[in-house]
């Protein structure tokens, strides 16, 4: 039975774009764009890729000051080549590059930090001699195949790869698949054959049934069921390191994404794309410390917050976990604030990170806080906790998505 009570407890995870494509500096997806051949990312890229500083234990260190609670690493990207030593083929970090296990590791390391840990896996393989070819526009489609043979020996591939990740590392807690393949590879039953190896992980939905988790990409957009969901992003415009790519988010970004994905009831799960060598991009280590300093003052509002039934405002984002309600205030209204959607009576109102109470009074289904200080005390967001009469509910519904701006 897979564990889900951790995913909705953690709500930030650690997504990590790392393989030969760091080398080249310029995103994952350049072997395709510029129609690389094989021969040459083989011996262009993926021999120097050697991985020579890289120190997992930074990464969770890292992942744990950023206030993370789990990992997901790009075991095999688009690429083909493989972070372990697979018997599948001869395209891996054993083999060529780092000439060793770069997954073992990390494993072990985030585990010892007390982290979940994740595996991405693609089970497209473009430099594959089975799979339809490295440089479509797009992704192949089901007629793109040369012959059903080199479809079930891909099949047989992709699906060994898989038994041998769930099969070498221990315990591990979910499985993020991507990429988009010609058409369905055996998926259900690829995936019934990963949860009988690992009865508690968690897999995307993005190889079929059955999964558990939902995915949205560089957007926040929560799924109309109830159903685990996680929206993934980028910290700069790239997964894979680009050394040229200097739009970094910063922390206040960052907060706004989380608090956003958390009055969501879903999770972030936010990139670092580490250089070939192993190291981290320190705009990416000054993003995410900072970031998570704000979350070492105001977590109680994040971890474990529960689907908000408040609408949007001008001001912030609202969370909320049991009977307390968050309202995670980015952007200053004065002295006073009113707030418009809370029909249950308010017990208290404090700032969280002092605890420091606050003047308020409900009128008429407006709930006025007064005597705030100006400008508010936290350059990224300052969280006052209402302590409310019973479950949140809201005085009206928003029945359409509608939000300005
Ligand atoms: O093609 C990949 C891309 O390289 C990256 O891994 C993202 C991360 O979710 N997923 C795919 C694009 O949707």
């Amino acid at each position: 039975m897979s564990d889900t009570n951790w995913f909705n407890e953690a709500r930030y995870g650690m997504f990590i774009h790392w393989g030969v494509y760091s080398y080249a500096a310029r995103g994952e997806w350049f072997p395709n764009r510029e129609l690389v051949p094989f021969e040459e990312y083989k011996t262009r890229y993926a021999e120097n890729f050697k991985a020579e500083r890289y120190d997992p234990k930074a990464w969770a260190k890292l992942a744990v000051d950023a206030g993370m609670k789990y990992a997901v690493l790009t075991t095999r990207h688009h690429d083909g080549f493989a972070l372990w030593p697979t018997q599948t083929s001869d395209f891996h970090a054993g083999n060529i590059g780092p000439m060793r296990d770069l997954v073992g590791p990390y494993v072990a390391a985030f585990r010892e930090a007390g982290l979940k840990v994740g595996f991405y896996f693609s089970p497209a393989s473009w430099f594959h001699p089975d799979y339809p070819g490295p440089h479509f526009r797009d992704w192949p489609n089901e007629g793109d195949w040369k012959d059903s043979g080199q479809r079930d020996r891909f099949i047989e591939h992709y699906k060994a790869q898989l038994i041998e990740l769930m099969s070498n590392y221990g315990k591990i807690d979910y499985l993020w698949y991507d990429g988009c393949i010609p058409d369905d590879l055996q998926s259900r039953e690829v995936n019934e054959a990963v949860l009988a190896l690992q009865p508690e992980i968690l897999i995307n939905e993005r190889n079929g049934e059955p999964f558990h988790v939902e995915v949205c990409e560089q957007a926040i957009k929560p799924p109309a069921e109830d159903i685990l969901w996680e929206a993934c992003m980028t910290l700069n415009d790239n997964w894979g390191y680009h050394a040229g790519d200097h739009n970094w988010k910063q922390s206040h970004d960052v907060i706004q994404m989380l608090t956003d994905t958390a009055r969501n009831g879903g999770n972030l799960l936010l990139n670092i794309g580490p250089k070939s060598d192993g190291s981290v991009p320190q705009e990416s280590v000054d993003i995410l410390t900072a970031a998570g300093d704000w979350l070492k003052r105001n977590g109680e509002a994040i971890y474990g917050a529960e689907k908000c039934p408040f609408s949007w405002n001008n001001w912030g984002k609202v969370t909320m976990k049991g009977s307390k309600v968050y309202l995670n205030i980015f952007k200053c209204t004065g002295t006073e604030l009113c707030y418009g959607e809370i029909k249950n009576k308010v017990l208290s109102a404090k700032f969280l990170e002092s605890g420091v109470s606050i003047d308020f009074e409900q009128k008429d289904g407006r709930l006025f806080l007064r005597d705030l200080p100006v400008p508010l005390k936290d350059p990224i967001a300052t969280t006052i906790v209402l302590e409310l009469d019973g479950q949140p509910e809201a005085i009206r519904e928003q029945t359409s998505f509608w939000i300005p701006g």
